[in-house]
């Protein structure tokens, strides 16, 4: 029995009357790393599927006949096709798999045992496929002592005791990223400390290497987090200001070492000047000057520096209603735009505080015109469960990629900016801070691996629904009958709606116990120095951020800004992020913004509790192990649905004095 499981690639047999798979490779060189593992791949997943005979030749024809029961399989090259793009014919017997590079081969052979686990792979099919983003990243917090900073589901397989490790599980972990088209992985948290700074030393060069010659297998590139300080930290130096010509020298001696010991390595991820990291305010300089000079060091080696836009005040006094941390990203970032240089991405967070169940969407998205941008969500769920409570985050971040800008006339939405559509520029995409551990299951929650496989789909195909991604990850991963199917497919698309609906109302985000971040503590964070407040008195609650208020609702085009300043007009998912609402506020459907609160908290915990009935059902369908474990996570799950619900109504209730219509159980 493996220690952990093989998630969407189980490879169990669902499918009959194939006996015998022949592989063919064209073109590709047979030597070629991706393409051994393509055919690796193929190998034991035509085996496990079908149960059929596989035979795999690098030959330009199929011999002999097929016979009835034979499916052969050619993967050949195409020049026309765009990089890592691949299409995939099926007439009779015969699969034809073209593509124009050895990743976009291994995306498509995914993509075939993906469609035979799903009984799709039939005659006449014509797929065509080429990725939207250009670069689809996980990055990791995994601490080198085998912490991992927000997660859920276990310790690093990354790293024990400051050391790094290399095992099977790294190659089965690159293996399902290469299958859901992730091509860059950043290994350590971007809170980089203690040993970690080290990575860029002779101490972890060796085992680094290692690490990144499996993911080249599987066409991942590898990225470290950077400390800034490093030429305090590791050089010796009194500063680390970006101008200083000594600094400079330093990050180029270092650098030369780093990409000769690791010449796969894509770049640099930073966070500087955010939550206590070292970075360039602290030397009069800009985020600019920081990034760029890194940039100028890494390009003779063609390497990215990815900076990160999570930049704000945190030490900040609640009695300044002022001072706005969701402002904050734009006010130091807006003024650069078009003084990065070609190798700097900024990354930037989907909403403008952090990860919460609804943000509006950062103004910075399109807000940057000239700067390549790479889109920054959560599948560790911090804010959103833990993997403990059910939260399929796919919606939301379709919410996100749809979201129409206004920065240009046409493709204006964040999709066409990350994608690089809106202004043609390459250096850009989706990075997803990651929902793994070393659990057996990888991500704590089974069901949480619906967002670790959704994530890597929808940065590759955003055209897909979230629906689709459901349904092709339960399909895959627990092979049930439709109808079995469904329950699991309904109980994933309206999870992310009732885990809203039992904690934080109308955007107003936190409202959380404070460092864990699971579970409510409604004034938890209310005094403290993190910037993020509900303002609740005994009229109202929401924080004023238009144009009387912070004025935050002013650094969108405007189109979404007098939408957004107003009251009336402000969507109402959004409304208590934007203004601060009276508690008789009627809502569209006409009830008072008290009453909303308590009808909405009353409905997503008994919602809560029918998914978890909804499970019961599945007893005896899918694993015992898997069924047992999820259950455990939905009885947790209806804990923390009830304590939110009961403390936000009592909390409200208290504050207004305005009795539930209804007349349901509020704690006094
Ligand atoms: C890695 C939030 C989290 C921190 C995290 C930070 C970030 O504030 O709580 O743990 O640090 O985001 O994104 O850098």
């Amino acid at each position: 029995m493996s220690e952990w499981t093989q998630l969407w690639l189980d490879y169990r047999k669902v499918c009959d009357g194939i006996e015998k798979v022949n592989v063919i490779v064209r073109d590709f060189s047979k030597e070629n790393r991706v393409i051994k593992s393509l055919l690796d791949e193929i190998t034991r997943g035509m085996k496990g599927l079908t149960g059929a005979e596989i035979s795999v030749a690098i030959k330009d024809e199929f011999e002999g006949k097929s016979e009835d029961g034979t499916l052969n399989v050619a993967i050949q090259k195409n020049d026309e096709i765009l990089a890592e793009g691949y299409r995939i014919f099926r007439k009779g017997s015969e699969v034809l798999l073209e593509a124009a590079d050895e990743k976009g081969a291994l995306y498509g052979t995914y993509h075939i045992l993906r469609m035979t686990a799903r009984g799709e792979l039939i005659d006449g099919l014509e797929k065509k496929c080429d990725p939207d983003n250009p670069l689809r990243m996980m990055n990791h917090w995994d601490n080198m002592d085998g912490s991992i900073e927000r997660g859920y589901s276990g310790r690093s397989f990354f790293y024990k005791n400051n050391e790094v490790i290399v095992d099977d599980r790294t190659r089965d972990y690159a293996r399902f990223m290469a299958s859901i088209g992730i091509n860059g992985v950043v290994i350590n948290n971007v809170n980089v400390k203690e040993a970690a700074s080290y990575m860029i030393t002779d101490r972890y060069f060796d085992k680094l290497k290692e690490m990144s010659d499996v993911f080249a297998d599987y066409g991942i590139k590898m990225y470290l987090s950077l400390n800034f300080a490093s030429p305090i930290e590791l050089g010796g130096m009194k500063v680390c200001d970006p101008l200083d010509p000594e600094v400079i020298k330093w990050w180029e001696d270092k650098c030369k070492e780093v990409f000769t010991a690791l010449p796969d390595l894509g770049g640099f991820l930073v966070k500087a000047d955010s939550e206590g990291r070292p970075g360039p305010f602290t030397y009069g300089r800009t985020q600019a000057d920081g990034a760029n000079m890194l940039a100028d060091v890494v390009k003779p080696y063609d390497k990215l520096i990815i900076w990160r836009c999570f930049v704000y005040n945190c030490t900040q006094d609640w009695r300044d209603t002022k001072t706005d941390r969701a402002r904050a990203g734009y006010d130091y970032f807006k003024d650069l735009d078009g003084k990065y240089h070609e190798n700097v991405i900024l990354q930037i967070k989907n909403g403008p505080m952090d990860f919460q169940i609804r943000e509006p969407v950062s103004p910075l998205l399109g807000g940057l015109t000239k700067t390549n941008q790479m889109l920054e969500v959560q599948i560790a769920q911090e804010y959103t469960g833990q993997q403990i409570d059910l939260c399929y985050l796919i919606p939301l971040f379709k919410e996100v990629l749809d979201f129409k800008t206004y920065c240009q006339k046409d493709k204006d939405t964040v999709a066409d900016i990350i994608s690089g559509r809106a202004f043609g520029n390459k250096n850009c995409g989706m990075a997803a801070v990651i929902n793994t551990g070393n659990d057996k299951n990888w991500t704590g929650n089974d069901l949480a691996a619906a967002n670790l496989y959704g994530f890597g789909r929808l940065a590759y195909d955003m055209s897909l629904s979230a629906e689709e991604i459901a349904r092709e990850w339960v399909a895959q991963t627990f092979a049930l009958e439709k109808a079995d199917e469904d329950i699991i497919v309904k109980m994933l698309i309206e999870s992310r709606d009732i885990y809203e609906k039992y904690t934080c109302p109308l955007g107003i985000g936190w409202m959380v116990t404070p460092n864990t971040h699971y579970g409510p503590s409604v004034d938890g964070y209310e005094y403290s120095r993190w910037g993020t407040y509900h303002r609740a008195d005994h009229l109202g609650l929401g924080v004023d951020r238009s144009d009387k208020g912070t004025g935050y609702a002013m650094q969108y085009y405007p189109e979404n800004a007098s939408k957004y300043n107003e009251m009336e007009k402000c969507p109402e998912e959004l409304l208590l992020f934007f203004h601060h609402v009276p508690y008789s506020y009627k809502l569209k459907d006409g009830r008072t913004l008290i009453q909303y609160i308590y009808d909405s908290h009353f409905e997503g915990e008994s919602r809560a509790e029918e998914m978890a009935e909804s499970w019961e059902k599945l007893k005896g369908k899918i694993s015992d192990e898997s069924f047992k474990r999820v259950k455990n996570r939905f009885e947790r799950q209806l804990y923390n649905a009830k304590e939110w619900r009961d403390q936000v109504n009592t909390y409200f209730y208290r504050k207004s004095g305005i009795a539930d219509e209804k007349g349901r159980k509020i704690y006094e």
